[in-house]
């Protein structure tokens, strides 16, 4: 059977009873087979997203989009991104076809490879879709990588996941990413700010996850993230604020084996739990949730 045309791979999610052409499952970008529908959904996506992040997202991602070749005019070319940003923070782009497994994904991390989706999504997943695409990766994350304390933030975590991969306690881990670099808020000095590449990515989100009265906004403590679970498929119920991109660096510089066996002396937490040592910025409603959970017992 003849491999399926150059086009075609665009168009969908990644196919994973398809080995990959590369073991570090990196491919070209393809760039010139990107449709003029492709690049009108990264349009739309592009322009909407700069809307409702202005006043939003915090400073060093605002200053990132500016200095990089990203604008709404089209998809982005990967190997211009790296151009720009291999000489002033060592972190290159490379095109993969969706998820990877877990230690390809740290490898590249570790090297300051930055993997990205080469896919867009179809017009009718504008709002929500599983896998990362080339929006929710190069607009939600590249911006913060032209930033030297998340470049580097970003290449401890590459490292850190190989190690806790090896100690069996990824899941803590993983926790962290996903509650910093993915769903993570800033405390800036005009207010509450959007860091994370899920929120930035996400119109719905970008708006809930600081206006809406729904979820708890907590101060970020390590130890307390590392035992809290997380929703993949919905907002998040907890948000954790940072007061500075620095302070995320505390975990380049950890002593790990003994803060994973302290965390796993101690219970996981839901999602939406808060504590009496918690340093609650503000309490949720957990109104969005509860609301959700009752239509979902309903009997069909
Ligand atoms: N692969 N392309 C891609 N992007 C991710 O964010 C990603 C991944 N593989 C694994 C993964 N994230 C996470 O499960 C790890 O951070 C634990
Ligand atoms: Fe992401």
């Amino acid at each position: 059977m003849p491999p399926p045309a150059e086009t075609a791979r665009h168009g969908l999610a990644a196919d994973h009873s398809a080995r990959p052409e590369r073991a570090d499952w990196t491919m070209d970008q393809g760039w010139q087979h990107y449709t003029a529908q492709q690049h009108g959904v990264w349009k739309t996506l592009f322009e909407r997203q700069s809307r409702l992040l202005l006043g939003r997202a915090c400073d060093a991602f605002v200053q990132g989009m500016a200095q990089l070749p990203i604008d709404a005019s089209q998809i982005p070319d990967f190997r211009r991104l790296s151009d720009l940003l291999l000489p002033r923070t060592g972190w290159q782009i490379v095109a993969v076809p969706g998820l990877l497994p877990d230690e390809v994904f740290f490898e590249h991390l570790a090297h300051r490879r930055f993997p990205a989706g080469n896919f867009i999504r179809q017009p009718h997943q504008l709002d929500y879709l599983e896998e990362p695409d080339v929006f929710h990766d190069v607009f939600g994350h590249v911006p913060l990588l032209m930033n030297p304390t998340m470049a580097d933030y970003i290449q401890a975590y590459g490292v850190g996941g190989l190690r806790a991969q090896k100690l069996g306690v990824l899941d803590k881990l993983a926790r962290v990413y996903w509650y910093t670099v993915e769903f993570g808020l800033m405390r800036q000095k005009d207010g509450l700010k959007i860091y994370g590449a899920g929120i930035a990515s996400s119109a719905t989100e970008s708006v809930f996850s600081l206006d809406d009265a729904s979820p708890n906004r907590l101060r970020f403590d390590l130890e307390r993230v590392m035992r809290t679970s997380y929703r993949i498929d919905d907002f998040q119920e907890t948000y954790f604020v940072i007061d500075d991109l620095a302070q995320l660096l505390e975990l380049a510089s950890i002593d790990f084996a003994t803060l994973y066996q302290r965390v796993l002396g101690q219970p996981d937490l839901a999602p939406g739990a808060v504590l009496p040592s918690d340093w609650v910025l503000s309490r949720g409603s957990g109104a969005y949730h509860r609301a959700k959970r009752n239509s979902c017992v309903a009997p069909t």
